[in-house]
């Protein structure tokens, strides 16, 4: 191996200044574990024991008001000297792609602030789902000492189920109309929900909505979450909602116990598929690459079925 240069510190170097608060450190290193490779690994094993801090995770549909009210939370723990990171998914979609721009403008009101860091990231790793980078992500976040850290996702498909494993805490956020309960149901944004949200609660339709959520989380085997009316660009309701949120980081420590087991299942079994992926396409020899190609030429010139080509090449599979 190369020995560091000047410039780039050891891995262990690295994790304290992370650790002491370098606000640069956390960038470098938020930019390594997002690439998933090698030295992001080196960096989080040198980082040792994270996990103290509360992470809450934001979800729901696109434009329900996720960054309005995460911005004003930011503001209510900032004005308690606590502070704050954010970690937004960037649904990498060109249907809500635009979205981003929009979230930096209301983040920048925090742009010159200390206390809270803010990073985007991309929603998808490898295998769909939450990347695992945002399970590190969330762990750098915490060994710089943030604390809560938050983290934005659009709840339209997979992620907002992956969401409430990276988080103690799962917010899912609603606003009236627009079908949003249906959509919710279907995509089990309900199920996931600690706290539900009404935000956009001046607008009609807010009572409707509390009713049908009432309704339907009553189904739930689990206790009922509550449910918040909030005006995030008022900051309605948004002492309450924090307060919710806080009584769960002191309180269910019984329960917080049992989300960061299964926390660690899932982020174990990514990591491992992760791998064994990388292992099998990406072998010494560089024979599966030239096997997808053949069994590409097969299957699109229909003399081989999808199947048969992944039966072939994983038959090959020698680890
Ligand atoms: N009337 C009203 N508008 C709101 C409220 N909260 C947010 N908005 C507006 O709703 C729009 C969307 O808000 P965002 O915070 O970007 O919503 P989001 O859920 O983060 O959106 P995506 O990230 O695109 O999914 C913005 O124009 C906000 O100003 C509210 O409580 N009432
Ligand atoms: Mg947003």
């Amino acid at each position: 191996m190369d020995s560091p240069s000047p410039k780039q510190p050891s891995p262990e170097q690295h994790a304290a200044a992370i650790r002491a608060g370098d606000r640069r450190a956390l960038a470098r290193g938020l930019t390594l574990v997002e690439n998933e490779g090698a030295d992001g690994a080196a960096l989080l094993a040198a980082l040792g024991s994270v996990g103290s801090a509360h992470r809450v995770g934001i979800t729901g549909p696109p434009g329900a008001g996720k960054s309005t009210l995460v911005s004003a939370l930011v503001a209510a723990w900032r004005a308690d000297s606590r502070d704050v990171g954010v970690l937004a998914v960037d649904p990498s979609s060109p249907f809500t792609g635009g979205a981003l721009l929009g979230d930096r403008i209301r983040m920048l009101a925090h742009a010159d602030d200390e206390g809270v860091f803010i990073r985007s990231l991309a929603s998808r790793g490898a295998f769909g789902g939450l990347a695992a980078g945002v399970y590190d992500a969330a762990d750098l976040l915490d060994a710089a000492g943030f604390d809560p850290v938050l983290i934005e996702t659009v709840g339209v498909g997979q992620a907002e189920i992956e969401i409430s494993r990276a988080a103690d805490t799962t917010i899912v956020v609603l606003a009236p109309g627009s079908g949003d309960v249906v959509q919710g149901m279907k995509a089990g944004l309900l199920e996931i929900a600690d706290v539900l949200v009404v935000n956009q609660s001046d607008r009609e339709g807010a009572d409707a909505l509390v009713a049908a959520l009432q309704s339907a989380v009553e189904l739930r085997d689990a206790v009922a979450p509550p449910i918040v009316k909030t005006v995030a660009t008022r900051g309605e309701g948004l002492a309450e909602l924090r307060a919710l949120v806080d009584g769960r980081a002191a309180a269910a420590a019984g329960e917080l116990t049992a989300r960061r087991l299964a926390r660690a299942r899932a982020r174990i079994r990514a990591a491992v598929d992760r791998r064994r992926a990388d292992a099998f396409w990406n072998a010494a020899d560089g024979a599966q690459a030239q096997a997808l190609s053949e069994a590409a030429r097969g299957v699109a010139d229909g003399s081989t079925s999808a199947a048969e080509a992944v039966a072939r090449l994983l038959g090959g599979e020698s680890a």
